[in-house]
């Protein structure tokens, strides 16, 4: 299943950027945001990932994060994210930039992880600033209100028209940068400007490698794309990675 070209980039790799999205943690559970079982097919981006919407009406809002929480607290990172955190210890250097808001990267073991569209387990209140976690929210209960201000609570995710989070974004564009190998795992590459960040790693010289179950947006612009499964592809190329080191 993979190239010879591939073979000689992977055992030649010092400095190796993971960046990942939805698909990445379809294995655990956690529905894409696009395609025939994506979460947009159910619900509008437009009435529920913006700024606007959550002002105009944060009881839907909440509603929908409510129920997404639930669903990511019962669920696991599979062996895809398992072999990520493995391949800190064979490459001199890795970084992990995700699009996700799953926290399973972490769970995993992986320690250098950015997060650019933010966190679910974090919230904020939108007038003072002041984090929460979801144990310090009681969501059932509809939307959350700050203590100290009486502002309305909002999870700590990117919505659309919002700026990245600077540090992990600059951090993330540093990392493609020096990256010689890269690979994009599970992500359609329609979300911008994460989607510009393959294209940054590869004029930079990398070797860019998309695994997706389909061919996306990215696939015209990469060196090569394994088409399938993150979780049975990922534990693959970390078993040809521990023979390389035989
Ligand atoms: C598997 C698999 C398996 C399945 N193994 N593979 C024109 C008009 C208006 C705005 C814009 C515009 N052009 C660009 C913009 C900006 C906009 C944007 O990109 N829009 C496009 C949709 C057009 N971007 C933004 O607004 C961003 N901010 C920004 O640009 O700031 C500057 C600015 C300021 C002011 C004004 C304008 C600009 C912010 C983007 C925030 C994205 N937020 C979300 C929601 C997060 C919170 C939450 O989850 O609730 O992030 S949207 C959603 O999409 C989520 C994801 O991280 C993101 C990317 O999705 P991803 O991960 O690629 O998932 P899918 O479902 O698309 O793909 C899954 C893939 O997996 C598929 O390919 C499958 O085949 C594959 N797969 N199983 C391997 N087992
Ligand atoms: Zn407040």
């Amino acid at each position: 299943m993979f190239s010879p070209t591939f073979r000689v980039r992977l055992r030649e790799a010092r400095f190796f950027v993971a960046f990942t999205g939805a698909g990445m943690s379809a294995e655990s559970g956690v529905s894409t945001f696009r395609g025939e079982d994506g979460i947009w097919k159910k619900f509008k981006p437009e009435e529920l990932a913006n700024l606007d919407a959550f002002i105009r009406n944060p009881e839907l809002v909440w509603e929908w994060y409510a129920h997404r929480k639930k669903i990511l607290s019962t669920v696991q990172p599979n062996p895809g994210h398992y072999a990520l955190a493995e391949m800190e210890n064979l490459f001199q250097e890795m970084h992990v930039i995700t699009q996700n808001i799953d926290n399973l990267h972490h769970r995993a073991g992986s320690q250098r992880v950015y997060e650019l569209h933010g966190n679910v387990e974090r919230n904020y209140c939108i007038d003072c600033r002041t984090p929460f976690t979801n144990e310090q929210l009681n969501v059932e209960e509809g939307v959350p209100r700050c203590a100290g201000c009486g502002g309305l609570i909002r999870p700590d995710v990117v919505w659309f028209g919002e700026l990245l989070p600077v540090d992990a974004w600059e951090r993330s564009v540093e990392a493609c940068e020096r990256a010689d190998l890269f690979f994009c795992i599970g992500t359609s590459g329609i979300v911008y400007p994460a989607a510009s960040l393959p294209g940054i790693a590869r004029r930079s010289g990398a070797y860019v490698v998309e695994i997706n179950s389909e061919y996306t947006m990215l696939s015209h612009s990469v060196d090569e794309t394994l088409i399938g499964k993150a979780g049975e592809i990922l534990p693959k190329i970390v078993s040809l990675l521990k023979k390389n080191d035989n």
